[in-house]
């Protein structure tokens, strides 16, 4: 009875009296047993790792399941508001260590695993071990292997043993479509069809909360074509790929994370994750609503009930998608609609690099999403007259710099009453240039005249009609770290006798769209929220300041925390340090010193986040300590294992050389017996959030020494710092903040700060070098 249920939060109550379930050892050790035999994924000779890490997954899964369900009984009997956060990636760690402690059953599941002959540490290990966690696709990112060459990036099939933690929910699919035709109907109304279709399979995940007993979903997206697609025709006369190619098309959507996206082919791929995850989550949340509300759903207040947090911009479709769908399906006007996705959906900026902020050709994605186009033309369009009224037309100066930085389409004719507002007059002007004008801003097919970009053999659509110009201006591989915008020139059609015009390709700025289609903007630290707010969206911000804040990453009492213990390093350290010890041998084949400083930079290789210039430093130290005497050397130097880990992007050339660089740094470094213990350089093959959980509580020094202005938070640097680990760091993103809470003794400061940066490239590009100091 609803009077009965109480909130799985603050306890008051409980959703399902757990007392009965806190079990002890004995029957933990029944449960694991039962699982071993009877819901079985190896075969029953032996109870050996990973089997016995699989069955005491499976035993506390049944402990969160009841959790799970009591959490969700309650928030659909309470007809809450939930908050849905879309995000192309979830990072977990060992997520049977975490379940454990969290349902606080640590010591009756250690002693159940010791009395079947194991070890509730090794077991977690072992599960880590055989399950990268990078969830809901077949391949995770990559498996890095270091080589003599550096980085190599190896498949990784982790759900080849199967994943004890996700439930598939066979009763919970929706259907996706790509490709086809919109029929325009009446009210401005589309009827999409044709086109490929798939199906999203739901899989869920529960994820236990701290010390609560609320247990929350993490449900992912596995894509399929229902079997009555098999062309048993085309199978039966022998061409098997043939029949079986719109199963793999589909099933190819849940590969990898971040596919290449140099060739057309892997463009496409990526939007259609994009999509596949948007629209499916979308349905989803819609279903609900629509369940919840007994039938009679009151629209307006959907977003009472449902916010829908964008990680990024990868899950940008949400807006054109939720726009089609309470259109086309639910039959509302555009004004109805639009007030409602912007109530709901909300956008997380993570990164100022102009070159990471995503675009999509037009073009493609009017193949790919010919109905989401056309929503994106009418909201830039809206956004067009909103800036003319806030700004008048008298000062075209002022208007066109505003339309080139905020217009969601790029390189994108301005509809002619519009674009009539620019026509300056000629020097001499011979020439009736309003014709020229007269673009329409319906135009959505591509014409001719714009393929301008070297065609390529790769198709687009399944169809054969069209191909699709590849942008010659997007950079795949974060490659320029000075990440100075390229100046953005509107295009306004003149007229040119000599040379015909070559028009850049349109484009859809992903990021812009968030802006516009969400009622927040956050950034992910202080310092980077300020910079989103006054650079890189200033334009938008002067326009709606009261959309833009902040929250920076891993807030949730951290900071609070670090003020409250100082935490500091102590005797654990050293049980940890001897665990990274063993862990390094056995990855890497160097033996290191326990007793030396463990200075470490583990991230993703990138050119601002410097680790070439830590591991020049490296060097010069080296050098130094060539120079002396030994006896000089081991009183000037502290004994050091630098420690690197990090992969890098796949088409990154420049990072992949860095790794190399490092590598080669420490195969000479450590093997010159000279120098012994006093300084080594170990690269950490494979950095996941297991080798994380493994090196941080280990290290000494951390390094986050990024340009300043261009790490938006960071987020190892919290995890570090509260593992009692002193950082070394520029006053970037997130170690600002960290540096106000332990305090400036616990903190070393680095380099330039971001306001200062521009004066000095300035400087530097002039030739004037101002050396630092030397140590
Ligand atoms: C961050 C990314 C990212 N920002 C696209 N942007 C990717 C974007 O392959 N892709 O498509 C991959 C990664 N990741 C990071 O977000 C920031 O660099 C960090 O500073 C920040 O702490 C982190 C979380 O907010």
């Amino acid at each position: 009875p609803e009077q009965k249920l109480k909130d799985p939060i603050t306890e008051e109550g409980t959703p399902t009296d757990l007392s009965s379930f806190t079990p002890d050892a004995a029957s933990i050790a029944s449960s694991i047993k039962y699982h071993a035999e009877f819901t079985p994924l190896f075969s029953p000779e032996r109870f050996e790792l990973p089997k016995a890490f699989f069955a005491t997954a499976q035993s506390v899964r049944d402990a969160l399941i009841i959790n799970w369900n009591a959490t969700y009984d309650y928030y659909e009997k309470m007809n809450v508001k939930q908050a849905y956060y879309l995000s192309m990636e979830f990072l977990q760690g060992r997520a049977l260590l975490n379940a454990i402690g969290n349902l606080e059953l640590s010591g009756a599941y250690g002693e159940a695993l010791s009395k079947l002959g194991h070890d509730l540490e090794n077991s977690s290990l072992s599960g880590a071990r055989c399950c990268t966690w990078k969830w809901g696709y077949k391949h995770g990112l990559f498996k890095q292997h270091i080589t003599k060459d550096g980085q190599e990036e190896v498949a990784e099939n982790w759900l080849e043993m199967g994943n004890p933690w996700e439930i598939v929910r066979n009763d919970v699919s929706y259907p996706v479509k790509f490709y086809g035709q919109v029929v325009t109907g009446s009210g401005g109304k589309g009827h999409w069809i044709g086109g490929e279709d798939i199906k999203a399979v739901a899989y869920d995940v529960p994820i236990p909360g701290y010390k609560t007993k609320t247990t929350i979903n993490l449900r992912l997206w596995s894509t399929k074509v229902p079997s009555e697609f098999l062309d048993l025709y085309a199978f039966n006369a022998g061409e098997h790929t043939k029949a079986c190619e719109a199963q793999a098309n589909a099933e190819k959507i849940c590969y990898i994370l971040y596919p290449g996206d140099e060739s057309v082919e892997g463009k496409i791929l990526r939007l259609k994750q994009q999509y596949t995850l948007c629209s499916a989550s979308l349905q989803d949340i819609i279903a609900r609503f629509e369940r919840r509300s007994g039938g009679h759903a009151k629209w307006k207040e959907f977003p009472e009930k449902v916010a829908v947090q964008m990680n990024d911009t990868h899950p940008t479709l949400c807006i054109p998608e939720l726009m089609r769908i309470l259109i086309d399906l639910k039959g509302m006007n555009w004004s109805e609609a639009w007030d409602i996705t912007q109530r709901t959906v909300a956008y997380t900026n993570h990164t100022v690099l102009p070159e990471a902020l995503e675009k999509w050709s037009l073009e493609l994605m009017q193949k790919l999403l010919p109905r989401h186009v056309e929503i994106i033309q009418m909201i830039d369009e809206e956004l067009i007259h909103n800036i003319i009224s806030e700004y008048g037309t008298s000062d075209t100066e002022l208007l066109e710099k505003k339309l080139n930085s905020m217009r969601i389409l790029e390189n994108f004719d301005l509809p002619a009453s519009i674009a009539d507002i620019f026509i300056k007059p000629k020097e001499s002007p011979t020439v009736d240039l309003s014709e020229e004008l007269e673009v329409s801003d319906e135009e959505v097919a591509p014409s001719k005249e714009e393929e301008v970009a070297p065609s390529k053999e790769e198709e687009v659509a399944p169809s054969n009609e069209e191909e699709v110009a590849p942008s010659n201006e997007e950079e795949v591989a974060p490659s320029n770290e000075e990440g100075e915008p390229k100046e953005k020139v509107m295009q306004k059609k003149e007229k040119v006798d000599t040379e015909p015009v070559i028009k850049p390709p349109k484009m859809v700025r992903m990021a812009n769209l968030c802006v516009v289609g969400g009622h927040a903007v956050n950034g992910v630290a202080e310092i980077h929220s300020e910079i989103v707010k006054n650079e890189v969206f200033n334009e938008f911000y002067t326009l709606w300041p009261e959309k833009f804040q902040n929250k920076t990453n891993g807030n949730c009492g951290s900071l609070r925390i670090m003020r409250i213990f100082k935490l500091s390093g102590g005797r654990q350290k050293r049980n940890n340090k001897m665990k990274a010890v063993s862990f390094l041998k056995e990855k890497t084949g160097y033996s290191i010193s326990p007793d030396a400083m463990f200075d470490v930079q583990v991230k993703r290789i990138h050119e601002y986040k410097r680790q070439l210039l830590n591991i020049l430093g490296v060097v010069y130290r080296y050098k130094k300590m060539k120079e002396m005497s030994a006896v000089e050397r081991k009183q000037k130097f502290v004994p050091r294992v630098c420690m690197f880990g990090g992969k890098a992007f796949s088409t990154y050339v420049q990072a992949k050389r860095i790794v190399k660089f490092i590598t080669d740094v420490g195969a000479t470094i450590n093997h010159d017996s000279e120098i012994g213990d006093l300084l080594k350089v170990v690269f950490v093959p494979d950095y996941n959030v297991s080798v994380a959980e493994l090196l941080i509580p280990a290290s000494e020094l951390s390094q986050h020494i990024s340009t300043a202005g261009m790490e938006a938070s960071g987020t190892s640097n919290m995890k570090f710092a509260m593992n009692g680990c002193i950082l070394i760091g520029t006053l970037d993103g997130a170690n600002v903040e960290i540096r106000e809470e332990v305090g400036e003794d616990n903190f070393f400061l680095f380099g330039a700060q971001a306001h200062e940066i521009a004066g000095l490239r300035k400087e530097r590009a002039e030739g004037k070098f101002v050396p630092g100091p030397t140590f």
